[in-house]
């Protein structure tokens, strides 16, 4: 039996050269050995439709090694995160991949997980679930990805400046999950074992819903160095990786 590994919220692009070379050791020396990878979301900083393979070298050598790790026999589960929700089939087929709906519930040896990015447990952000609703809309996204590749980064600059600047005027508490929301995750899943990212605040919970004593395991974002879970036989592991 193999592991199953996840990791989120890696930020890959031309601004971080030693994560992403990281993240291709990891690949390459660590993921090859397990059974599945899962990753939930914010893989690159930002990701403005599947033509970005042409344009940015970056993403063209991640799908590249990814594929490659696909071909040698590890699974590959790609949900997306608010960063890089416009990943496409062709990015899915390029890499080897599967992409996953969020929420997603798997059975990990016997018992349920449910992977989310993490995003849409943070209800108390009414201005980011309103961009989500749009962003997420098929028929806006269609209406983006129609437009030249140059517009459609300059458009993900301004809202990236945006969201920047409105973080700044956001309680720490309302960027972080809402606790009434877990708890109706937990309640709608029949309390399984959450795994989810986005708040880059790495952690393992305990909940109590309803009676059940519930697990929430929030993944490490890859900022300075980086971190995945490992599920074994039933148990987790966190392993940091890199200076
Ligand atoms: O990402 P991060 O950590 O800074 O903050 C997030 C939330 N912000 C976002 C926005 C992303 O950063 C931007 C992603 C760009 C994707 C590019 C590709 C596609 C589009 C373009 C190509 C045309 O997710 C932030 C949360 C924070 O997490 C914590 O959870 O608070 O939310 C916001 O800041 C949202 C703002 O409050 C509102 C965003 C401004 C929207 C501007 C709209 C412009 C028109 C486009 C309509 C969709
Ligand atoms: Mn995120």
């Amino acid at each position: 039996m193999r592991a199953t590994l996840f990791i989120s919220d890696l930020h890959l692009s031309e601004a971080r050269p030693s994560i992403n070379a990281l993240f291709l050791h990891f690949l390459e020396s660590t993921a090859c050995t397990a059974d599945s990878l899962y990753i939930l979301g914010d893989l690159f900083d930002y990701w403005v439709g599947d033509d970005q393979l042409e344009y940015d070298a970056v993403g063209r050598d991640v799908a590249v090694a990814l594929k490659r790790l696909s071909t040698s026999g590890t699974r590959i589960f790609l949900m997306h995160g608010n960063r890089d929700f416009l990943i496409g089939e062709r990015f899915a087929a390029e890499a080897g991949l599967k992409l996953l709906p969020d929420p997603i519930l798997i059975d990990l040896n016997n018992k349920s997980a449910l992977l989310l990015h993490g995003d849409t447990l943070c209800t108390d952000d009414i201005a980011y679930q309103q961009f989500r609703l749009q962003a997420r809309d098929p028929a806006w996204q269609r209406k983006i990805l129609a437009q030249p590749y140059a517009a459609r980064q300059a458009l993900a600059r301004s809202i990236r400046m945006q969201s920047n600047s409105e973080k700044s005027g956001k309680a720490e508490d309302i960027m972080d999950v809402t606790p009434g929301s877990v708890d109706a995750m937990f309640r709608d899943y029949n309390y399984p074992t959450i795994i989810h990212g986005h708040t880059h605040r790495p952690a393992t919970h305990r909940h109590i819903v309803d009676g059940h004593l519930c697990e929430r395991l929030v993944l490490a974002d890859w900022h300075i160095q980086g971190e995945y879970l490992r599920a074994f036989e039933g148990n987790f592991r966190r392993i940091a990786i890199g200076n």
